[in-house]
């Protein structure tokens, strides 16, 4: 590891028992592990009475770290603020945008070369600002920062929303949008609402085929996709120990879709052994040292509910192999209930791939027990029944699984080994077994399953599971198949059932250590200042940006509906990855994706609407809202509940902001969209009352009052005033909305952005 890494640990732990000392004052009582992290990285310990769900506090992160598809604008926005160094140790990582279809070597050099432009602009950006820059190929981004970057008691940002990955190395690490990584980047103290607390109770220990995977399915049944919200969620009991440090990183990578702030583990042995595994002993000696800093105090462990927000208990004996799906990570069955819903649902019984790996699922024990199960088919001459893919997570592990055999099983039953790389998780898939449109199955060891999430086709049901269980059934190719109670018939027409999968948790010979793919900056400014960053006028994919006029001090008068959303309006719906990957370093271009995937309110039809001033229907979002802008008429959004779940992506606050959005009103946020919103100078409100929703139409026009004298708790009025034929028809409704802003966010309201407000400052 790099001095610079460590002596940044060092500098952490060396504070930390003051900083709890005066944590335990200010709160007058003993404190939980998320609050030991952040109050470790406060910019200023507040004197008031602190409320978790309101306060709102200033934190500094060590470490911020980007991928490559929201890198792009965030080192766009990060030039606009004219720093020549980042003011914190960053990262890019070039993972998303890698398009999967033969395999890994070929698809990776054709990556190279389709993306040419977008790598040479991150590694020179990343060059000239002092970032470190993986190259394509290195790895995903969650599982390099595992490997390398992550410590116990740390505090991260990263522009993706699966960023708490690194809370299995027991850090506070926060997905965020680019702009918030730019404040840091910039040498900002970052906000956030103290969040509360959710203790998940951990007890007793997995066996047979419930995997790390199950624990965090269980939970995301339990809490639901929008139960997280403005939440940390703190794993503590006697079952944390029973969990290796990569199966924590599962459990709280997949946080992410429970809408949580992150997740956290307390610091254990299974973390030191990660660490010395990844050639970090010194880490693992100070946190040996520091271990009291890094775990709860006692009094919580005796007393959890008078720390914690909420309690869920598990008992991991008691856990068995599951499945969530499709369309949402949240809706959960235990695999010995699938027969039943197959029959209830009409879920065909086929499935058509397998595919295993991505950030959440592709550690050396994930990877070793998968190839178990491969290999006992292997050695009844089986190979996978459907097309079955394999991902590694980063060049070490895949260097490592190589050494080890597992590679090898994996081509012998007929596995597709893809690059080192999102691929399929992203839509970064070129499928060619289905035809759009063919409802089919496939299953995952991901950790999203929106609709055309994996390939673009809103009939593909997306089942997502542990890695074993996706790899037994890619020998069954049967979506009701369960490991557990069910047998195969081998080539030879003999019956036989899977032995519980093993596997181990570390390399027994210890990790084929690899960097190959870092390319650090260089060491002085002076040397850094020549790197040459240009971007050619004419690019498709890159563009300058251009900042966002300040907002003129007035209310909102007469906004046009421009899309009602109903149901589930994640980013994917708002500014949809896989095809239009390519254009996250263009704003205009990208823009032509906004809301294809929203699903109109009206006409239950996605990505059309109307423009009601010319009456033409059936045209794409994007259309009518340059229309729109065109006549500088100004518009809004309205949601349903948890809209913006889902990724990071900034794009999806600043498409609508740039084509002439000035408010979306909805009944519940995401909490990084939100942020995101905001960041980008577009109101974000929520009703008052939900069933307000229910009184917009299509043709109304909807004025917000208060906007003038806005202020923190202030409220809105919503005024709907119906039209016909272009004009006024009958009186209008009102009600009230809310919105969340804090002094500090209102500047980035007032100027425009927050990006207008760092150029300034
Ligand atoms: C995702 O899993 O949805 C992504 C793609 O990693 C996103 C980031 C992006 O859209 O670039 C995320 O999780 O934030
Ligand atoms: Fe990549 Fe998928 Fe992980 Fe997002 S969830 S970082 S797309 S592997």
């Amino acid at each position: 590891m790099e001095t610079s890494d460590l002596k940044l640990v060092e500098d952490v732990y060396a504070g930390i028992d003051a900083k709890h000392t005066a944590a335990r004052t200010t709160l007058g009582r003993a404190l939980t592990l998320t609050e030991k992290i952040l109050f470790s990285h406060i910019a200023d310990i507040p004197k008031k009475t602190l409320t978790r769900g309101e306060s709102y506090l200033f934190f500094r992160p060590d470490r911020v770290a980007m991928q490559d598809a929201t890198a792009q604008m965030a080192l766009l926005q990060f030039m606009v603020t004219g720093r020549d160094t980042v003011a914190v140790p960053s990262t890019v990582h070039c993972d998303h945008l890698i398009l999967a279809h033969t395999g890994s070597k070929s698809d990776l050099l054709q990556a190279l070369d389709v993306n040419r432009e977008v790598y040479d602009f991150l590694s020179s950006s990343s060059a000239k600002y002092g970032i470190r820059f993986w190259k394509p190929g290195s790895g995903i981004i969650h599982q390099v920062v595992l490997e390398q970057y992550a410590f116990p008691g740390g505090m991260m940002l990263g522009t993706d929303s699966h960023t708490p990955n690194a809370g299995g190395l027991g850090m506070i690490a926060i997905g965020v949008g680019g702009a918030d990584a730019v404040e840091v980047m910039a040498g900002q103290a970052w906000g956030l609402v103290y969040p509360k607390v959710v203790g998940v109770h951990l007890t007793g220990k997995l066996s047979g085929w419930a995997a790390p995977k199950d624990v965090i399915l269980k939970v995301a049944g339990a809490l639901t996709v929008k139960g997280g919200t403005g939440k940390i969620i703190e794993y503590f009991g006697p079952g944390t120990a029973s969990i290796s440090c990569t199966g924590k990183a599962t459990i709280t990578n997949m946080g992410a879709e429970l809408g949580a702030t992150t997740s956290v583990f307390p610091y254990d042995a299974r973390m030191g052994a990660y660490l010395r595994a990844t050639e970090r002993t010194k880490v693992a000696d100070l946190a040996d040292k520091h271990a009291a800093g890094l775990q709860p105090d006692p009094e919580v462990l005796v007393n959890p509910s008078k720390f914690y927000d909420e309690i869920l208990e598990i008992d991991l004996s008691t856990l068995e192999p599951q499945w969530v799906g499709p369309h949402t990570p949240d809706l959960l069955r235990k695999v010995s209930e699938m027969p039943a819903a197959i029959a209830k649902e009409n879920y065909p019984h086929d499935v058509r791939v397998a595919l295993i790996g991505s950030c959440t699922n592709s550690s050396y024990e994930d990877i070793s027990r998968s190839a178990h199960v491969a290999k006992q088919a292997l050695a009844r001459g089986m190979k996978a029944r459907v097309p079955f893919m394999v991902t590694p997570g980063s060049d070490q592990v895949l260097k490592t699984i190589e050494r080890d055999g597992f590679m090898k099983t994996f081509a012998d039953v007929g596995a597709t080994v893809l690059a080192n790389a999102c691929g399929p998780c992203i839509g970064q898939w070129q499928r060619d077994d289905i035809k759009k449109g063919e409802t089919n199955v496939i299953v995952t060891s991901y950790n999203r399953n929106f609709k055309k999430r994996n390939d673009d086709n809103p009939e593909t049901l997306a089942f997502i599971g542990s890695p074993e269980l996706v790899t037994a059934l890619a020998f069954s190719g049967n979506l009701a198949f369960n490991p557990v109670t069910d047998s195969l018939t081998d080539p030879q027409g003999t019956k036989f059932m899977f032995t519980e999968p093993s596997g181990d948790e570390l390399p027994k010979s210890g990790y084929v250590f690899s960097r190959e793919g870092l390319l650090s900056p260089p060491a002085t400014v002076e040397e850094r200042r020549k790197v040459p960053t240009g971007i050619s006028p004419t690019s498709d994919r890159l563009a300058e940006l251009q900042p966002f006029p300040a907002w003129d001090g007035k209310d909102m008068p007469d906004l046009l509906v421009l899309m009602k959303a109903k149901g589930k309006c994640t980013t994917d719906h708002i500014s949809q990855a896989g095809p239009w990957l390519k254009y996250r370093g263009h704003l205009a271009n990208i823009s032509n994706n906004m809301f294809l995937g929203a699903i109109n309110a009206f006409t239950g039809e996605p990505g059309k609407g109307k423009n009601v001033l010319t009456g033409e229907g059936n045209l794409a979002y994007p259309e009518v809202a340059k229309q729109y802008k065109s006549k500088n008429q100004g518009w809004i959004v309205i949601g349903d509940e948890n809209y913006g779940e889902g990724s990071s992506r900034e794009h999806a606050a600043m498409s609508p902001r740039f084509l002439g959005c000035r408010a979306v009103l909805v009944r519940s946020f995401a909490r990084i969209h939100e942020t995101n919103l905001k960041a980008q100078g577009i109101l974000p409100l929520t009703f008052a009352d939900p069933a307000s929703y229910d009184l917009i139409g299509e043709s109304d026009r909807i004025t917000l009052s208060g906007v003038s004298q806005i202020k923190p708790g202030s409220e809105i009025v919503v005024s709907v005033q119906p039209y016909k034929d272009g004009k006024p028809d009958g009186a209008a409704k009102t009600f009230k909305a809310k919105h969340t802003f804090t002094p500090e966010q209102l500047e980035w309201f007032k100027a425009g952005s927050g990006l207008n407000v760092l150029r300034k400052g």
